[in-house]
């Protein structure tokens, strides 16, 4: 019996528990791009959650491009960004899925600007690079991981009821 219960409780939130999917980017992927952008955005298959998500930008120099923190609007990442300069890009992104599970990946693309729209200047010279493993992200991991652990308590206190109603029931 308690078997049972066991599986039916692991049985219903599974289905719900699909990760969140990244559908499209902008810039797309490999793309490059001819005209200044004010920020990079993702799109996934559904609200993600904005605490604890990540986009880095890395451009020329290895400089980080990424001007403040992440904006989730409905199933949109929007990350600002300081004035592009031509060169090639890397975003690196994590971010928390509905489900509570962080999601990541990266893509490139390329930002080749006519002379007259080029930015005077980058980043400040020297500014470190932001890399994935921004705090925020190992914080994201762990609301991710309790998740199971908080399922495996409650299964362990419904068995514990159970075990409790059982040996009361065999009393005489
Ligand atoms: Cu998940």
């Amino acid at each position: 019996m308690i078997v049972a219960l066991v599986a039916a409780v692991l049985a219903v939130p599974q289905a719900a528990w699909a990760h969140s999917q990244l559908l499209s980017t902008t810039p797309t992927a490999g793309a490059t791009v001819t005209a200044p952008i004010s920020e990079v955005t993702l799109t996934f298959n559904e609200p993600v959650h904005q605490k604890f998500s990540v986009v880095v930008v890395n451009g020329p120099g290895g400089a980080s491009y990424s001007a403040g923190h992440v904006q989730v609007i409905d199933s949109v990442v929007h990350q600002p960004v300081h004035p592009l300069r031509s060169g090639s890009y890397t975003v690196a992104w994590r971010v928390v899925s509905a489900d509570g599970h962080p999601v990541e990946g990266r893509f490139g693309f390329t930002v080749a600007l006519p002379a007259s729209l080029e930015p005077s200047a980058g980043p400040a010279a020297g500014s470190p690079a932001a890399s994935p493993s921004h705090p925020a992200i190992a914080a994201g991991t762990r609301t991710g991981a309790r998740w199971p652990w908080l399922l495996g308590g409650g299964v362990l206190a419904i068995g514990a009821v159970v075990v409790a109603g059982v040996a009361k029931a065999k009393r005489p």
